[in-house]
């Protein structure tokens, strides 16, 4: 398997959060894309993700799967052990829910943020995500989804108030959407309010997660 990714972004993190929980490290070759030179939008990394971002898992069969929560599914099913991503219905049914939350809430405004309401990969990338608006609306725009993503953020300390991990009592994928997030959103150079205390007690408690610890690319 190949694992088409950018060490240093939050996507590429979860997966490799994931290869490390799943003890794959050995088993998966990693392919560094260069996001900044937009390889991501050449032909041939569009003929596996047409939506031109990474990561991505090539399969040995030539399946491509991009999307890490996908990519997720697939790498905690292999050994039929699936500790990531739900055993039983219920587990599944909460943690996609949860996972999705963190998507829908932090992780996409706070890259909406991270590309138009500051630098981001640079202004080639931006208008062949929105052509059509000007920089001043772009920046509105972005500043408006970071100040969503930072105030989304009560909602996951008070779910973490009532369980230890964000979708029951086992750290999964979920906690790994939401590590990412959160270490984006900073990364940005978003605030975390300091009255949010469980999750900062969370946030503190997996990082020192061997998983979180011991992933490969640990500058993100
Ligand atoms: N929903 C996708 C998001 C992928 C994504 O945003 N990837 C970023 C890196 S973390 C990327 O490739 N950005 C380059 C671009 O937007 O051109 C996933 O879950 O993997």
């Amino acid at each position: 398997m190949k694992l088409y990714d950018r060490q240093g972004t939050p996507n590429a993190a979860r997966v490799r959060i994931v290869l490390a929980a799943k003890g794959l490290d050995e088993v998966v070759e990693i392919v560094q894309v260069d996001l900044v030179a937009a390889e991501q939008k050449q032909d041939w990394f569009l003929a596996m993700n047409p939506i031109g971002k990474t990561p991505v898992l090539l399969l040995d069969d030539g399946l491509a799967l991009s999307e890490s929560p996908a990519i997720t599914e697939y790498l905690d099913n292999l050994d039929g052990n699936p500790v990531l991503t739900g055993r039983t219905p219920r587990e599944k049914g909460l943690i996609h829910m949860m996972q999705r939350r963190v998507e829908i809430m932090l992780l996409d405004p706070v890259d909406d943020y991270f590309h138009y309401g500051t630098r981001g990969l640079g202004e080639a990338l931006r208008p062949w995500r929105m052509p059509e608006w000007d920089a001043a609306e772009k920046k509105a725009w972005g500043e408006r989804r970071g100040a969503l993503a930072v105030a989304n953020l009560p909602y996951f300390d008070g779910a973490l108030r009532e369980r230890p991990f964000l979708a029951g009592d086992f750290f999964s994928l979920a906690d790994i959407s939401l590590w990412a997030g959160l270490v984006f959103l900073t990364g940005a150079g978003l605030p975390i309010a300091p009255e949010l205390t469980a999750l900062a007690a969370w946030k503190a408690k997996v990082d020192d997660l061997p998983a979180v610890r011991n992933r490969t690319g640990q500058n993100f």
